[in-house]
């Protein structure tokens, strides 16, 4: 059975207390690690029991590849480690960690390089990782301003200004749909990410892709933050990316009742699809590349032929 500490982890995730590529990954890696140090069962079934853990995690949210990608890289390493695998789990998942950790310092510092005195830069959505670039350059001594948009349905393009104006970085806060009225003020665009395909393609919070648009229109130049393990070796293997859909109460409010009338009906994508050609480049922990680089970074991070292992495991879900 598995333990209430990991089942709570996985309701945080789906919940969203939980949210945001990279903080998904990181506690998905948490919950393995707690499953290892609660695990009281056979230790012949241990193996078996991680990857049940394993399972769980990947259900919780769909888009973000962060989340396979965490999993997948304690799995695969618990298989070929000569430790015990209970205590290879502890430590493969405390590895995992502190990469995705040491990940995000060096993309604020490279992303940090992009930013000058007196520019305007937007941003949409919460990334913890486009949020560390714009902090980096704060403290760096850089002065700038940010626009960032309220991103509904869920607001939290809030959570952005929240962290952002605690630093003493000036904030504009816009409704998503006056994106285009702003972007001529615009001087950079610099977003996060959920996944990103082998092909160079981005998604990200809803929206983000109208952000890409204006900016292209407008000839801004236009960059996501992202961690290596948003990208997706799945992609390359033929993988779909499933793009969440969310409830239809979480767009009308208070105003649900709206729901019974007769020939009503809401969509709430959460994530959309940007193309390679509308961004200039994805901030990594091995550098700023462009879209064209990312089977590259597949190739090099995960291996080529990490993605059909991957979706092995994805299509034995029940
Ligand atoms: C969050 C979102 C973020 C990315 C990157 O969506 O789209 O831009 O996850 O975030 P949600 P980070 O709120 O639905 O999870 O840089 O923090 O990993």
């Amino acid at each position: 059975m598995i333990s209430n500490n990991v089942l709570q982890i996985a309701e945080d995730i789906k919940t969203m207390k939980i949210r945001g590529a990279g903080a998904i990954a990181i506690a998905a890696a948490e919950a393995m690690k707690q499953a290892a140090l609660t695990y009281n069962g056979e230790k012949d079934s241990f193996i078996e029991y991680i990857r049940e853990v394993g399972k769980l995690l990947l259900r919780t949210r769909p888009t973000a590849v962060s989340l396979p990608n965490a999993v997948f890289y304690i799995l695969k390493r618990i298989d070929s480690s000569s430790e015990d695998p209970v205590k290879a789990t502890i430590s493969i998942a405390d590895e995992f960690i502190s990469n995705v950790k040491n990940a995000q310092l060096r993309i604020a510092k490279y992303g940090s390089k992009l930013i000058s005195d007196d520019m305007v830069i937007m941003t949409h959505c919460h990334s913890s990782a486009a949020v560390s670039v714009l902090i980096e350059a704060w403290k760096e001594g850089k002065r700038f301003k940010v626009i960032n948009t309220e991103t509904r349905p869920k607001f939290q393009g809030r959570v952005t200004a929240s962290i952002l104006t605690k630093e003493g970085i000036p904030v504009t806060h816009i409704p998503d749909s006056s994106i285009r009225y702003h972007m001529s003020n615009v001087d950079l665009v610099i977003v996060g990410a959920d996944t990103v395909t082998s092909d160079g393609h981005l998604v990200n919070k809803i929206g983000t892709s109208i952000l890409a648009l204006a900016a292209d229109e407008a000839d801004v130049e236009f960059y996501s933050a992202c961690e290596s393990i948003k990208f997706s070796p799945a992609s390359f293997a033929g993988g779909h990316i499933i793009i969440e859909e969310r409830s239809a109460e979480e767009v009308l409010g208070e105003h649900k009742d709206l729901l019974d009338k007769r020939g009503m009906f809401v969509r709430n994508p959460a994530f959309d699809f940007t193309p390679p050609e509308q961004i200039t480049g994805f901030i990594t922990e091995y550098g700023i590349l462009p879209p064209r680089a990312s089977l590259l970074l597949i190739k090099y991070v995960f291996g080529l032929s990490s993605g059909e292992m991957q979706m092995r495991l994805l299509e034995e879900e029940p």
